[in-house]
C-alpha cells in the first residue's frame, strides 16, 4: 500500500457487495457499505473545501450516530486529525481542550452550539458545524453539496490520526497522539487475533458485531469500530446501550464487546440464556477490571467464556486472553477469568520494580509496553512525553501487575491515582482540586470504593476550614454543576481530619478501606 492512510485499509476491506448492510441501527435504519463510502466521501470533500492547514484538528462533541462515525472515517479520509470529546464534558472541561489543541474545526449538536461556538471562535477555531443524532445539522447540510466521490489523501504511517484526551494524576489532561500506523497495526492484530470470520455465523457472512459503547474513547471508537470494519463485518447500532435490546440483538450478532458494567447489567435480566447467546462466537471485556464473579457467573449463564482484554488511550491494545490455542505460549492456552490474557504477538511487555530492574516471574511491578501501537507522545508536551517513556523505549503504563509462569498478564493495581467507573477514568486530583476552591473548604480526598454497578466509585472526604459549616449535598450539587456527570463522587462525607502518614501525606489506602463497604 502506498499510502498508509487507515481509511484506505478500512475501505479496502469493505465487501464486494457494497449494497449490502454495514450497519443496522436500533430503530432499524439500515446504513449499506456504499451509504459509507459516499457520505464518508461528501464530508471529506467539505473538510477539504475548508482549506485547513495540514494536521489540522476535528474536535467533535456530539452525541452517537452513525453519521458521526462517518465524520470519524472522513475526517482519516481528508487526511486530518480526529479529536473525539465525551459528551458528557461542560463547559470549563471543553474550554480547556479546545484552548490546547486549538481546532480548526469544532463539531457539537445544536442544543450545545450556542456555549460550544463561543468557547471555539474565542480560541481561534474558524469552522463550527452541528451534528444530531436525528441526521440533521450543519454538517450534514454543508456536506449534502459536495461531490460523493474522494480520493483519499495519502498518509505516511506515522502522521497524526487522533488525539485522545486522558486526563493527568496531576495538572490538566494529555492529548495522547496516536497515528494511522498505530491504529492499523492494532486493528489487523485483533483481526486476526480474535479470529475475525468473513463466512458463517448469523447470517452467513461472517461475524456481526454489537456495537454498544460511547465512541468516543478507544474502545467504542477503535476496537469496535475498526474491528468490524478492517473485517467488512456489519454492526448492529446501538446508540445508546440497554440490556434487555442488547441481550435480543444477541439472536443476529456473533461479537460483543463491553465494559464490565454492561456485563453486570445483562446478568441481572432473566432474558440472558443459552438459547438467546446460541449464535454468538465471541465475549469480549475490558476497559477496567472484570471481577471474576461476573466472568464465572456468565459462564454459568450463557456457556461463554468472556476473552478480557486489556488497552489504554495511548497504545490501544496490548493484551489479551486467547480467543484460540496461542502457539506462542503451548497448546493448553485458555481464557482465564483475573488476568488479562497474554501480550499481543507485536507487543513488547515487562514489569520493573522501583529500582528500574526487571522483576521475575510472578513478582510484582510496574507495567511497561513497546510495539507499533503504542502512541507518539502527548500533544506539546515533549517533557511529559520524555518522563514517561524509558531510556530504551518502553512507555510506562502507570499499570501495576504481574507476569505468571506461563505467561499471563495480571493487573492487580496502579501506581497512578485513578479511579475506573463504569469504564470511564475519573482522576481523583481533579475533583478534589475543584473542591479545594469551595468555600469553606480546607482539604479534601477522593477515592475509589468498589460499586456493583459502576465496579469502582468515587467518594469525597473534606475538611472544613475552622468554623465554617460545610456541607456535603451542597459540595456534589456545586460538581455536577461544573464537571462531567460520571465525575461526581456517588457520597461525599464532611470529617474533621484525614489519616497522614509521618511525611503528613493523606493515606488514601486507609479511606478506601474505611469506605469500601458503602455500596456493596
Ligand atoms: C453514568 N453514570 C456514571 C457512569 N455512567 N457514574 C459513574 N460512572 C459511570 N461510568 C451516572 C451519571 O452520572 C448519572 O448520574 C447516571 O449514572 C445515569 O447516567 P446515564 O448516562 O443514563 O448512565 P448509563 O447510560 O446507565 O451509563 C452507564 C454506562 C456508561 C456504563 C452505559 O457509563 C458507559 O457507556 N460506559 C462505558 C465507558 C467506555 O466506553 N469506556 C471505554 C474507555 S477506553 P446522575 O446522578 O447524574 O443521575 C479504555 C481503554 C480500554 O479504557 O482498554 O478500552
Ligand atoms: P484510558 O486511559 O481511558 O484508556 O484507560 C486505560 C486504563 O484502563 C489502563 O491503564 C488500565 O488501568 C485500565 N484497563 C483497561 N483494560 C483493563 C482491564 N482489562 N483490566 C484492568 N484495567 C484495565
Amino acid at each position: 500500500m502506498s499510502s498508509h492512510n487507515l481509511f484506505s485499509a478500512l475501505r479496502a476491506a469493505f465487501p464486494s457487495d457494497l449494497q449490502a448492510t454495514a450497519v443496522e441501527t436500533d430503530e432499524g435504519l439500515r446504513y449499506s457499505w456504499a451509504d459509507l463510502e459516499r457520505a464518508t466521501a461528501m464530508m471529506a470533500n467539505l473538510l477539504k473545501s475548508l482549506d485547513l492547514p495540514e494536521g489540522s484538528r476535528v474536535a467533535v462533541q456530539v452525541e452517537k450516530s452513525v453519521e458521526a462515525m462517518m465524520l470519524y472515517l472522513a475526517t482519516l479520509r481528508a487526511g486530518y486529525v480526529f479529536l473525539p470529546l465525551n459528551t458528557a464534558y461542560q463547559s470549563a472541561e471543553i474550554e480547556y481542550f479546545i484552548g490546547n489543541a486549538e481546532p480548526a474545526v469544532v463539531v457539537c449538536s445544536g442544543a450545545n452550539f450556542g456555549w460550544v461556538s463561543k468557547i471555539a471562535f474565542k480560541a481561534g477555531t474558524q469552522h463550527v458545524f452541528t451534528l444530531n443524532d436525528d441526521r440533521t445539522g450543519s454538517l450534514l447540510d454543508r456536506a449534502a453539496h459536495h461531490s460523493d466521490q474522494h480520493q483519499t489523501v495519502s498518509r505516511k504511517a506515522d502522521d497524526l490520526a487522533a488525539i485522545l484526551y486522558t486526563s493527568g494524576t496531576t495538572g490538566r489532561s494529555k492529548g495522547a497522539m496516536l497515528t494511522h500506523g498505530n491504529m492499523l497495526s492494532n486493528a489487523l492484530t485483533l483481526k486476526d487475533y480474535w479470529g475475525w470470520k468473513t463466512t458463517g455465523g448469523p447470517d452467513g457472512h461472517g461475524d456481526v458485531l454489537i456495537h454498544a459503547l460511547p465512541i468516543f474513547h478507544v474502545h467504542g471508537l477503535f476496537v469496535a469500530i475498526h474491528g468490524a470494519l478492517i473485517n467488512g463485518s456489519k454492526m448492529i447500532w446501538m446508540a445508546k446501550f440497554d440490556p434487555k435490546r442488547a441481550i435480543a440483538h444477541m439472536a443476529k450478532a456473533s461479537v460483543f464487546m463491553g465494559v464490565p458494567t454492561l456485563y453486570v447489567r445483562m446478568l441481572a435480566e432473566s432474558s440472558l440464556n443459552k438459547a438467546a447467546v446460541k449464535n454468538m462466537r465471541l465475549f469480549i471485556a475490558g476497559s477496567a477490571p472484570l471481577l471474576i464473579e461476573t466472568f464465572t457467573e456468565w459462564q454459568a449463564r450463557t456457556g461463554h467464556t468472556i476473552l478480557e482484554r486489556y488497552g489504554m488511550s495511548e497504545t490501544a491494545m496490548l493484551t489479551s486472553n486467547p480467543y484460540a490455542a496461542d502457539k506462542r505460549y503451548g497448546q493448553q492456552s485458555e481464557r482465564r477469568g483475573g488476568t488479562v490474557g497474554f501480550p499481543l504477538p507485536d507487543v513488547l511487555l515487562r514489569v520493573r520494580g522501583d529500582d528500574g530492574l526487571d522483576l521475575p516471574v510472578g513478582e510484582i511491578g510496574g507495567i511497561q509496553v513497546k510495539g507499533p501501537n503504542v502512541f507518539k507522545g502527548y500533544w506539546r508536551m515533549p517533557e511529559k512525553t520524555a518522563e514517561e517513556f524509558t531510556a530504551d523505549g518502553y512507555f510506562k503504563t502507570g499499570d501495576v501487575g504481574k507476569v505468571d509462569e506461563r505467561g499471563y498478564v495480571t493487573i492487580v493495581g496502579r501506581s497512578k491515582d485513578l479511579i475506573i467507573s463504569g469504564g470511564y477514568n475519573v482522576y481523583p486530583a481533579e475533583i478534589e482540586g475543584y473542591i479545594n476552591e469551595m468555600k469553606g473548604v480546607a482539604e479534601s480526598a477522593v477515592v475509589g470504593v468498589p460499586h456493583p454497578d459502576f465496579g469502582e466509585v468515587g467518594v469525597a472526604v473534606v475538611i472544613a476550614k475552622p468554623g465554617a459549616a460545610v456541607q456535603p449535598d451542597a459540595i456534589i450539587a456545586e460538581l455536577k454543576a461544573k464537571l462531567a456527570n460520571f465525575k461526581i463522587p456517588k457520597k461525599c462525607f464532611v470529617v474533621t481530619e484525614l489519616p497522614r502518614n509521618t511525611m503528613s501525606k493523606v493515606q488514601k489506602n486507609l479511606l478506601r478501606d474505611q469506605y469500601k463497604g458503602l455500596f456493596n
